[in-house]
């Protein structure tokens, strides 16, 4: 019999109540400071999805194990930035209703946001683990509070102290990098201290956002603001493999902004983190 030709991310084509993970893009980059594209991520990454395998020869697990459905793309209002995360709030939360852990593709990592807005109802103990190559803890920029640039303040104003914990940082401003030291775990650089992070949150609701900066820019250059002096691939596959022993209850894979990159390298290397973050998420 013929089918319909939808096209999903590879290895994601499983029926929403069959499913134990829900994928869907928020193309969203209206805050975007520097170079926008962000809101191209999750169509490209679908399309060039299927120029990987679905198997993991890391974690010797295989897409079409698991059960995973893709969402296709929200459509998010451009220049009505909460109208925009209320319609990704409202999303999240119908996963979670449904008993399924949210994947979000980004999109600009405001978009994150959303997200937390809804987990945050239904987990109020949740802790946010961030690897990023920045703070995003500004209070305003460019006057304004709601940005990608303040995103992991906004999730301080929801969740406080102590629950915060970022990995691979190396950009921010100065008064970032301080009010940071009372609110939140910084680890520059790298993802040094994450052992001990993913100890002391054992058993406790994660969100993990993945903002794809981290990675250093000659691995990864599709993307809005890159930074130079990241991590390798391999580095944040043996991260996402570490904090994936938690109880993710939801994650996030942002700022592919696949224009940047002809080569398509940085939309490959996406979707490489995609598909081996959903293999490593344990579900019940
Ligand atoms: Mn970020």
């Amino acid at each position: 019999m013929l089918s319909k030709n939808i096209e999903t991310f590879i290895g994601c084509d499983n029926e929403f109540e069959q499913s134990d993970i829900v994928i869907f893009g928020a193309p969203f980059d209206s805050t975007t400071s520097f170079r926008p594209g962000t809101r191209f991520a999750s169509k490209a990454m679908r399309g060039d999805s299927f120029g990987i395998e679905t198997y993991s020869p890391y974690q010797d697990k295989d897409l079409e194990d698991i059960a995973v459905f893709d969402g296709g793309d929200l459509e998010l209002s451009f220049g009505n930035t909460e109208k925009a995360l209320t319609h990704i709030e409202e999303f999240t939360k119908q996963i979670l209703d449904a008993g399924k852990v949210p994947c979000m593709i980004g999109g600009e990592h405001l978009v994150t946001l959303g997200a937390v807005r809804a987990v945050a109802k239904q987990y109020p103990d949740l802790h946010i683990i961030q690897f990023d190559a920045h703070t995003d803890l500004r209070d305003d920029y460019l006057g304004e509070t709601l940005s990608h640039a303040t995103v992991i303040r906004r999730v301080w104003d929801i969740l406080g102290d102590e629950k915060i914990f970022q990995f691979g940082i190396r950009s921010g401003d100065r008064s970032e990098f301080q009010w940071g030291k009372d609110h939140v775990f910084t680890n520059k650089f790298n993802f040094g201290g994450l052992e001990q992070v993913v100890e002391k949150l054992k058993g406790k609701p994660v969100y993990l956002t993945i903002d794809l900066d981290v990675l250093d820019p000659s691995v990864f250059p599709g993307t809005g603001t890159p930074e130079a002096g990241g991590v390798s691939f391999m580095d944040l596959l043996q991260a996402i493999l570490q904090v994936a022993g938690l109880n993710i209850v939801a994650c996030d894979v942002n700022e592919l902004s696949p224009m940047y990159d002809h080569s398509g390298v940085s939309t490959a290397v996406a979707c490489k983190v995609l598909r081996e973050l959903l293999l490593a998420i344990k579900t019940n």
